[in-house]
Formats: structure tokens, sequence, C-alpha cells
């Protein structure tokens, strides 16, 4: 299995244009995430794994010594305050668990009927529920 090279376009966007920080955390957004390129074994429901992978990737890439933590320095788009409420252990490193809790979170939420897997329709009202209509 070829991992995605979605992430690698995005670190190296980020490298070469310089794109702000803010501009890659709104691409980790759940609610910008691509249902059909998430759904790896397209069985038309989304698995932890599957979302997780999303963000891990990301983690990866933001691990530029690869030694499996994040510091501030890796991660700044975190912010002090984020990192620290991040950093549950307060080892001023965020683990790959650290960094997923919160995306972990969410994604419950997303699982309407706790199943487990987000499906399409899941994963589209709780799209929906923020920010209201958008013309149309
Ligand atoms: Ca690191
Ligand atoms: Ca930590
Ligand atoms: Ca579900």
């Amino acid at each position: 299995m070829r991992t995605h090279t979605f992430s690698k376009l995005a670190a190296m966007a980020f490298l070469c244009c310089g794109l702000s920080p803010a501009a890659i955390s709104q691409q980790a957004s759940l609610r910008t995430l691509d249902f059909e390129a998430t759904d790896t074994d397209a069985n038309g429901s989304l698995s932890m794994d599957e979302i997780l992978a999303v963000p891990m990737a990301r983690f990866q890439s933001l691990d530029t010594d690869s030694d499996g933590l994040l510091s501030k320095v890796e991660a700044p788009r975190f912010g002090d305050k984020r990192f620290a409420r991040s950093d549950s252990n307060s080892d001023g490193f965020l683990s790959a668990e650290e960094f997923l809790a919160n995306i972990s979170n969410r994604i419950e939420r997303l699982d309407a009927d706790s199943d487990g897997t987000i499906t399409k329709e899941e994963f589209a009202s709780a799209q929906g529920q923020r920010g209201g209509r958008s013309g149309g």
C-alpha cells in the first residue's frame, strides 16, 4: 500500500512557497477532509484508522527529526497555549497520541451511532453543522 502523496505535497508546498501554518492547519481540519480519498478501502465508511492516517501523516511530516515526538519548533502552528494543552504529560513534546487525541475526540463526536466508523452521512451532517449554508 502506498502512502498518500498529499501530505508530502503539502509539506513541499510549505517548504517551497512558505505557506502559512494556518493554511496547513486548515487542511488538517476534519471539515475539509476528502471522504473518498480518506476511505482507502472504499467501503463507504471511514474507520478511525483511515481518518487518523491523515493527521498521522501530518504528524510524521512535522516530526522532522523522526524521534516520534513533536517539539514546539516542529509544531509551530500549535502555539504555546495549545501546545501546553495538548501536551497532556507536560514533557514538552507531543507524542503521536497527544497529537491525535484532539482529533480522535472530534471523530468520536462525528460517529453519531458510535459504531466506530464514520459513514458518509455522519460525515456530511457533521460538516453541515458548522457555519450554516454557503450560498446556493
Ligand atoms: Ca521530533
Ligand atoms: Ca507530551
Ligand atoms: Ca457511525
